[in-house]
């Protein structure tokens, strides 16, 4: 039997409830029609995967009959939200605009929202009106126990970083009286933030104002890692900065220890669905089939069904050894990130292992030849005196070397 629960229950069972302000936003959710907004600052040219959760959350809300308002920080992006261990640098406002630009024509991809930017509100108070009208709200006490302020309080903090929670508050107040917003969003580091700004609209707006926040867990990978970071750095979400291939890749290497949980949280599979991936996952786990669904929710979710359809293609063609029926475009794809070794001579293949780094000495090169562990394009190289040559190459470009399981490394033709 299909048991219907609640809309407030299922974020639950997701995992994507960290904290909420009141209980009584719990039937406020279930009955939808809710305004709520969640706010980026313009401080990169792309969101990555660190930032997805609550965009996740809002599109289910948006889903469930709530109106998802989406706030760039045009104005909060010039300031900077504390970070707990060091000062920002400012940015341009050439930087921040272009940024803004790149975030909402993103974000107008991922989900229908109502799109603004908080410099548009705040660019002309002046500074006169600021303390009288809003700081005077504020007690400086309530403000330095904020976590993000108290993790600096040795360190050192500007009174320009000091003053970001005001900002946010303001919006948040801006956004209740003017599009009767009462909600808002934000991963678990925004608690502080959040409750200002319910802080400011109760002083404002008396202490029955209905107005709500509500955080998700931030992520952190079970074995420690910082979620979203890969050794080549962030997972983002332009195709520019991180191709749809190796998007796919990083969904596709969740430990079994994190699969079901990031199922629940980032996909839109049903519990139905999910529970017979878990089944799998536990009698037949070498088929990683909960790990291909995740990458495959996830890359179409981004980049759509034939970015996913490449990446698959590509995937199969590596994971088979069939590098050499790759096109040269392919192969950057498929090795985007992997350094790349130039050559400019055709070289012994024995001088070549030694020179990409993947043998110490030529003496070592021989040894993993004759053990069958080298092979060039994907086939298996036992020849000793095997030559590294251009007109062999992959589009006269491109000779992919693998030594072992897992070490490739690409040399790029002169
Ligand atoms: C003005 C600015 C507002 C509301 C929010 C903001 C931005 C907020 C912030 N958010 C992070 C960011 O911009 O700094 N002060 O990178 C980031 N956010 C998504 C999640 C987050 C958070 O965009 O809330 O927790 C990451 O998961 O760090 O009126």
């Amino acid at each position: 039997m299909n048991k219907q629960i609640s809309l407030y229950e299922e974020l639950k069972w997701r995992g994507l409830i960290h904290n909420i302000t009141d209980e009584a936003l719990i039937e406020k959710l279930n009955q939808g029609g809710l305004t709520f907004y969640l706010g980026t600052d313009p401080t990169g040219d792309s969101l990555h995967v660190g930032h997805l959760l609550v965009f996740i959350l809002a599109k289910r809300l948006e889903k469930a009959g709530h109106h998802p308002i989406f706030l760039i920080g045009g104005a909060t992006g010039s300031i900077g939200d504390p970070k707990p261990n060091a000062e920002r640098k400012l940015l341009t406002r050439e930087q921040i605009d272009h940024n803004a630009l790149c975030l909402h024509q993103q974000v107008e991809k991922l989900f229908k929202c109502k799109l603004v930017n908080n410099y548009d509100w705040t660019y002309n108070i002046d500074i006169l009106t600021f303390l009288r009208k809003y700081g005077k709200f504020f007690n400086v006490n309530y403000m330095i126990n904020k976590d993000t302020v108290k993790s600096r309080l040795d360190s050192g903090i500007s009174y320009t970083e000091f003053s970001y929670q005001i900002l946010q508050a303001l919006d948040f107040e801006h956004l209740f009286s003017q599009e009767n917003c009462q909600l808002q969003i934000g991963g678990q580091d925004q608690w502080g933030n959040i409750t200002s700004g319910l802080e400011l609209i109760r002083k404002m707006h008396g202490t029955d104002a209905q107005a709500y926040g509500l955080t998700v867990p931030l992520f952190t990978k079970s074995d420690g890692t910082k979620f979203g970071k890969t050794e080549g750095g962030a997972i983002w979400l332009d195709a520019k900065k991180t191709t749809p291939y190796a998007f796919y890749q990083f969904w596709i290497n969740t430990p079994d220890s994190d699969v079901i949980k990031e199922l629940k949280q980032f996909t839109f599979l049903t519990k139905e669905e999910i529970d017979a991936l878990e089944e799998s996952f536990n009698q037949e786990p070498h088929l990683r089939k909960a790990q291909k669904a995740l990458a495959k929710e996830m890359t179409i979710m981004i980049h759509g069904q034939a970015a996913y359809e490449e990446a698959i293609s590509l995937s199969e063609a590596l994971f088979s050894g069939k590098i050499s029926d790759l096109t040269k475009e392919e192969i950057e794809i498929a090795f985007a990130g992997l350094p790349t070794i130039e050559l400019e001579t055709d070289l012994p293949l024995i001088d070549t292992l030694v020179m990409v780094g993947a043998a110490s000495s030529k003496r070592e090169a021989r040894d993993f030849i004759n053990g069958g562990g080298v092979s060039v394009n994907g086939w298996q190289e036992k020849d000793l005196n095997r030559l590294i040559q251009k007109a062999q190459a992959i589009g006269e470009t491109y000779t992919v070397i693998r030594r072992g399981k897992k070490n490739y490394y690409l040399i790029k033709h002169k």
